[in-house]
């Protein structure tokens, strides 16, 4: 005769939470002790804290060289970075952008009066799909952005193709794809310019943070005085300019994280190998995988569930996870085009199957440093225990 053990019920279903604190996804990655203290220290003896200061000058001097682009222009975050670069290359009319993408790329946009113009997704790199992106494009397209959506680059020699024939800018959101790259040229060099950034929930941090990366000499020159009111000297303004400047505390916490960024990729790319192996032997469960090991940060964990496959479906998981104190996310649902003010505009470049699928099915879970390698086998398990307590679930949940 065996004897049935008794498993603890899940938290969702009146068990006691695995995780006593929450487990993000974008949880910070943060510096060794000292290191960040001991710069603040210094810009606080020196009383420098902002406006251009040794440490930006230092941070943007030390990301041109990573990533082997001439121009690297700090900003407080990537999205004042964006609206500065479409004013510097006097975007007008229409921008077309993917719908699946975090709001902040279209709102960049729509904020200085230009219509963004969202086109679908491929399905197996979940960028722009060069081919929509032909489609859509008219007499008042100004630019294609896109996005490097989980790090994993656009596929920039097509739609560098499409701006070529049509004429238009290309520019990239590359806000979480710093350090990534694309056969062998790293984020940052593609198309007119591109914007990466470093906000807490980042690959690299700087608390709140981002900048522009161009390789273009005379484009870096107009940039430079836009973030600062369009000062050039004392009491000289050349134009139209904004405060987007970065912080020396912020950039001492850039110039603190570079140090350690490759054992932060690394510590990604280790939960990344443990949650595929776990998870991708469940069914209906896929792990979104990056082809090129050498050229991706490894930031996001992202599952797609196939509701028809999978014993439960993406939401219920995400429930059962909360219960647990594991916060997953559904970045990017329900998609831009079905969010304000964009719903009620007619700003969608005919049906988007693509993004309405993987709104319906992406789910994040926790990785990065915060995270341990006991915590990724604990959360796996939890999302194992779910698939087999499906029934249960769905009888008492539903
Ligand atoms: N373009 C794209 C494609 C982007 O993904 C983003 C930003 C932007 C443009 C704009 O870049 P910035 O202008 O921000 O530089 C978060 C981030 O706030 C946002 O920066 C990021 N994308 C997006 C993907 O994620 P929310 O609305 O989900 O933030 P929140 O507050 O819910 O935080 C996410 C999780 O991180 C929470 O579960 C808690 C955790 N967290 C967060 C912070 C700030 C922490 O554990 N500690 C923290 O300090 O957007």
């Amino acid at each position: 005769m065996t004897t049935r053990v008794e498993r603890a019920p899940l938290a969702v279903l009146g068990g006691r939470p695995t995780f006593r604190e929450p487990r993000h996804v974008g949880a910070p990655n943060v510096p060794p002790a000292g290191a960040l203290e001991r710069r603040l220290a210094g810009a606080l003896r020196r009383r420098r804290l902002t406006n251009d200061g040794p440490l930006v000058q230092e941070f943007e001097a030390a990301v041109s060289r990573r990533l082997g682009v001439r121009h690297c222009i700090a900003t407080c975050n990537a999205t004042s970075g964006l609206m500065v670069l479409a004013r510097a290359l006097e975007l007008s009319g229409e921008v077309i952008m993917p719908s699946f993408t975090f709001p902040g790329t279209a709102h960049a946009m729509r904020w200085l009066g230009l219509q963004p113009i969202f086109c679908d997704v491929d399905r197996a790199s979940h960028t722009l799909d060069a081919a929509t992106v032909a489609e859509a494009i008219g007499e008042r397209t100004s630019a294609i952005l896109g996005v490097h959506v989980w790090g994993r680059p656009c596929d920039t020699e097509a739609l560098g193709d499409i701006a070529g024939r049509h004429g238009v800018e290309l520019i990239f959101d590359a806000a979480p794809a710093f350090d990534c790259g694309r056969h062998g040229v790293k984020i940052g060099n593609h198309g007119r310019a591109e914007v990466v950034s470093f906000h807490a929930t980042k690959v690299l941090n700087t608390f709140e943070g981002g900048a522009i990366l161009t390789n273009d000499d005379e484009l870096a020159e107009r940039i430079r005085p836009m973030i600062t009111f369009g000062f050039v000297d004392e009491d000289v303004v050349v134009g139209l300019g904004i405060n987007a400047k970065m912080s020396e505390a912020a950039a001492a916490m850039g110039l603190a994280q570079l140090e350690q960024l490759p054992a932060t990729i690394a510590t990604n790319r280790a939960h990344h190998t443990r949650y595929r192996a776990r998870l991708e032997e469940l069914p209906g469960v896929a792990v979104v995988d990056y082809p090129n090991a050498a050229e991706a940060n490894f930031h996001y964990v992202v599952l797609e569930i196939e509701p028809d496959v999978a014993p439960i479906d993406r939401d219920m998981l995400k429930r059962v996870l909360e219960a647990e104190r594991v916060l997953a996310r559904r970045y990017f649902f329900p998609g831009c085009h079905r969010m304000a003010p964009y719903a009620a505009e007619r700003s969608t470049a005919g049906e988007l199957p693509i993004t309405e699928w993987l709104a319906a099915r992406v789910l994040q879970l926790p990785t990065g440093t915060a995270l341990a390698a006991e915590d990724v086998e604990a959360i796996c398990t939890l999302v194992s225990r779910a698939f087999e307590d499906a029934e249960l679930l769905r009888a008492s949940l539903s």
